[in-house]
C-alpha cells in the first residue's frame, strides 16, 4: 500500500520521524532550494501538514495546498493557524493541548521565583566574588502570600492557579467569562492588574489578545508588581512593558515569549529586574515526547478513520 504524503514544516525528533515514517511518505518544507518552485510542484500532493506553533501555516503553504485534509501541530498555541478557514473546509486541524500543562505551569514558577527573589543577580554575586569583597547580597522579596493575577484561567492557567496555592496566594483572574472556581474574577485585564502583586499572561495569542498587557493594564499592576509572560509574545506590547520597566512603573518581569521571536530588544536584554528564557515553558524532553506522541496519534486516527483525537475548538464538530 503506497504512503500518504504528509508536509513537514518546522522541526520533529527523530521518534516522531521513526513513529510516522511507516504510515507517511514525509518531505520537509525546510529541507527544499526553492521553496516556492517545490510548492507550485507538490503542494496540491499533500493531504496532510505537521507542523508547529511558531511556524503554523504560512500563507504560502495554505494558498498551494488544495487538497489538505488534516493539519497536527506540535503544540497548544495555533495563532499562526487559521483554523475557522480550515473549518470552514472541513479540513481538521489538532494541536497538543493539556500533555504540556505542568510543564508551562512550572516554567511560571521558575520565572516568578527567579525575578522576585533575584536568582540571576545573586547567581552572579556569588560566582564573581563580590560576595567576599563586597559583602552579602541585599534583600529579597518573598513570594509567600502574593495576590496573583492569571490572565486566562483555561487548562494552563487552572494549573498555575494550582502551584499558586502551594505559596499561599489570594488569586485573581480574567478571561472572557467567569469560570466556576473560588478565585476573584476580573472583568477587564486592567481590572485585575490593579488588584494584584504578580501578573501572569496565559491566554492564546491571536488578534483577540494582542497587547492585552498595555501600558494601561502595566500602570494598573504598579511599582512593586511583576509580570510573567508564558503566553505569546504579542500578548504583551514589547514597547510599553520596556517602558514600564525604564520608568519603574513595575517592580520587574519574568519573559518566556516576545514579539519579534527570536530576537529580544537589547533594552530588555540589560536589565537586572528582568528574567529571559527562550520561548522553553514546555521545553522538557519527558513533555515534548509527550506533545510529539500526541501529533502522532492525531495523524494516524485521521488515517485510520477521519478523525483526530484533540482537534482545536474551532474544528471539534467536523
Ligand atoms: O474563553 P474563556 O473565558 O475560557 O477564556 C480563555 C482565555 N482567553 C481570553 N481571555 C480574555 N480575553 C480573550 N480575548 C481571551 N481569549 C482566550 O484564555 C481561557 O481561560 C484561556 C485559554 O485557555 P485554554 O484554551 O484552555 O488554553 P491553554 O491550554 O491553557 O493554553 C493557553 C495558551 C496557548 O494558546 C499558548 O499560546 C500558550 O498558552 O502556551
Amino acid at each position: 500500500m503506497s504512503k500518504t504524503k504528509l508536509l513537514q514544516i518546522g522541526d520533529i525528533t527523530d521518534r516522531m520521524r521513526d513513529a510516522l515514517s511507516g504510515d507517511f511518505e514525509i518531505d520537509v518544507l525546510f529541507d527544499q532550494d526553492d521553496r516556492a518552485a517545490f510548492l507550485a510542484a507538490k503542494g496540491a500532493d499533500y493531504p496532510a501538514v505537521l507542523t508547529n506553533g511558531h511556524w503554523g501555516v504560512p500563507d504560502d503553504v495554505a494558498a498551494a495546498t488544495p487538497n489538505l485534509k488534516v493539519v497536527s501541530s506540535y503544540g497548544v498555541g495555533y495563532d499562526a493557524i487559521d483554523a475557522d478557514a480550515y473549518a470552514a473546509r472541513g479540513i481538521k486541524v489538532a494541536h497538543t493541548p493539556d500533555v504540556l500543562n505542568d510543564e508551562v505551569a512550572d516554567t511560571f514558577v521558575m520565572l516568578w521565583l527567579a525575578v522576585s527573589r533575584e536568582l540571576i543577580p545573586s547567581d552572579r554575586h556569588a560566582r564573581s566574588g563580590k560576595w567576599e569583597s563586597e559583602g552579602n547580597y541585599p534583600l529579597t522579596r518573598s513570594v509567600q502570600n502574593r495576590r496573583v493575577g492569571i490572565l486566562g484561567l483555561g487548562r494552563i492557567g487552572q494549573t498555575i492557579a494550582e502551584r499558586c496555592k502551594a505559596f499561599g496566594a489570594d488569586i485573581h483572574y480574567h478571561s472572557r467569562s467567569p469560570k466556576d472556581v473560588p478565585y476573584t474574577y476580573h472583568a477587564t485585564a486592567r481590572d485585575c492588574a490593579a488588584a494584584v502583586e504578580v501578573l501572569v499572561a496565559i491566554t492564546p495569542g491571536g488578534a483577540s489578545t494582542k497587547h492585552m498587557v498595555n501600558a494601561e493594564v502595566l500602570e494598573a499592576l504598579g511599582p512593586d508588581g511583576f509580570f510573567i509572560n508564558v503566553a505569546r509574545g504579542s500578548v504583551c506590547d514589547e514597547a510599553a512593558l520596556v517602558a514600564a520597566l525604564e520608568q519603574g512603573k513595575i517592580a520587574g518581569a519574568g519573559l518566556d515569549v516576545f514579539e519579534e521571536e527570536p530576537k529580544i530588544p537589547d533594552a530588555l536584554k540589560s536589565m537586572d529586574n528582568v528574567v529571559l528564557t527562550p520561548h522553553v515553558a514546555s521545553g522538557t524532553h519527558e513533555t515534548r515526547q509527550a506533545m510529539g506522541d500526541l501529533v502522532v496519534e492525531n495523524l494516524r486516527q485521521w488515517l485510520k478513520d477521519g478523525s483526530v483525537k484533540t482537534p482545536v475548538p474551532e474544528c471539534r464538530h467536523l
